[in-house]
């Protein structure tokens, strides 16, 4: 593998479901009661949070974790209090990572749960909402650079439609665009040298959404000449409630130059939403670890645990088996990936199904020398009567599945 077990898997805990969550649903109230969560000074309380939030991970011996500006601060009455409160949390959380030794894998800012985005973010008509949230993204990329955060990621959670009656889609790419512009344009000022990911998804919450899935996001980046830019970070969940699944998000994402991260979670074909299930598919998770093996591996990225007990599992020790049987999935399908990769026969495979195109007449395609009357010339002299090529899928799907399952 070139690299010890420990530096592929490059795990982090999330703040959101561990921390904020009370098990809450469009069905029924909340049933956790974590003591941090109750009514109280609120600054207190995300003080209280911080300590079973550090408490937590510390125990976990992850090595990294990911928050939200609003998981971790009070939101406040204005943008003053706002800033006041996130300075305030953002020394404890500096504080805190300088005595467990945790280290932030991503943060981000949190612009769909406040109803002032229920219209969206960046998208929304009104463009003094566009500015709150440019405040929070702003403050939020300056809180992720002080605690030496490895990537800013920016999930456009609300950066939707419900319906395209009231919508003028032109504006809100452009909307979107510069939004986007400015991040790169603010990470260059403040001198941020981690990684910029947009994570990509479609359906939820809003009946559309923009960043539908990699290869969508790919186009909306070249189309604001932000491609060298950003990577992506891809959440399982995500990829099988836009139709793929995790193994074709990655391997599409990786394809075009744009990997950067992971949020894994349980992207099983009954999902009908995002339930952010821990991931325990281990023959879907050994592709994407190979994909990822095959491409050089993590660099400034991770695998973030995007994942919250089930809200009939309230007892904190689930959240302990849950995360520990997260990673020991996901060590589990890195040795598999490396057994696919020792003698790899799928990259033999694909080389020996290609090859032609090293031959004369695909460089001379693919240099750009030839035209379509030119190909047409040279097929009718010299007669071409090409034969199919062989995919041998059935004879790959069986050898891979004896590594996975024999
Ligand atoms: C919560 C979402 C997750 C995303 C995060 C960042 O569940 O997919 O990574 O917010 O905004």
């Amino acid at each position: 593998l070139g690299k010890s077990m420990k530096d592929h898997l490059r795990f982090a805990a999330c703040y959101w479901h561990n921390m904020c969550w009370d098990g809450a649903d469009v069905f029924g109230q909340g049933t956790f009661g974590r003591p941090w969560l109750q009514p109280g000074e609120p600054m207190q309380r995300a003080m209280e949070k911080a300590d079973a939030a550090f408490d937590f991970f510390h125990k976990l011996s992850i090595p990294y974790y990911c928050f939200h500006d609003v998981d971790v601060a009070p939101e406040g009455h204005s943008i003053k209090e706002y800033t006041e409160n996130f300075a305030r949390m953002t020394d404890v959380l500096e504080a805190k990572q300088e005595e467990t030794g945790l280290k932030l894998l991503w943060g981000t800012a949190n612009l769909f749960s406040n109803p002032r985005y229920a219209a969206g973010g960046a998208t929304n008509p009104n463009p003094e909402v566009f500015s709150y949230a440019a405040t929070q993204v702003m403050q939020a990329m300056n809180a992720t650079k002080r605690l030496g955060g490895e990537n800013y990621v920016l999930w456009g959670g609300r950066e939707g439609y419900e319906t395209i009656l009231n919508t003028d889609l032109r504006q809100e790419r452009e909307q979107l665009g510069r939004f986007m512009q400015m991040v790169v344009e603010h990470k260059h000022k403040i001198g941020f040298t981690g990684t910029l990911l947009i994570e990509p998804k479609p359906q939820e919450p809003t009946k559309h959404q923009y960043d539908y899935d990699s290869a969508t996001v790919y186009g909306f980046l070249k189309q604001f000449g932000i491609e060298e830019e950003f990577k992506m970070n891809i959440e399982a969940n995500h990829a099988t409630l836009a139709g793929h699944s995790f193994h074709h998000e990655i391997a599409t994402a990786i394809s075009l130059g744009i990997f950067g991260s992971i949020d894994a979670n349980r992207g099983d074909a009954q999902n009908g939403w995002d339930t952010d299930q821990f991931p325990t598919a281990v023959d879907e998770l050994s592709l994407v670890m190979y994909e990822i093996l095959k491409s050089g591996g993590f660099q400034t990225g991770g695998l973030n645990f995007d994942c919250k007990l089930r809200r009939q599992s309230s007892s904190p020790a689930d959240l302990f088996h849950g995360h520990i049987g997260g990673m020991d999935h996901m060590a589990l399908a890195l040795k598999k990936a490396a057994a696919i990769l020792q003698n790899d026969f799928l990259a033999e495979k694909v080389a020996q199904r290609y090859a032609a195109w090293s031959l004369p007449l695909g460089q001379s395609i693919m240099s750009g020398k030839e035209s379509l009357a030119s190909l047409a010339k040279l097929a009718s002299t010299n007669n071409f009567n090409p034969q199919h090529v062989s995919g041998e899928q059935e004879l790959l799907e069986n050898k891979v599945n004896r590594i996975l399952f024999g």
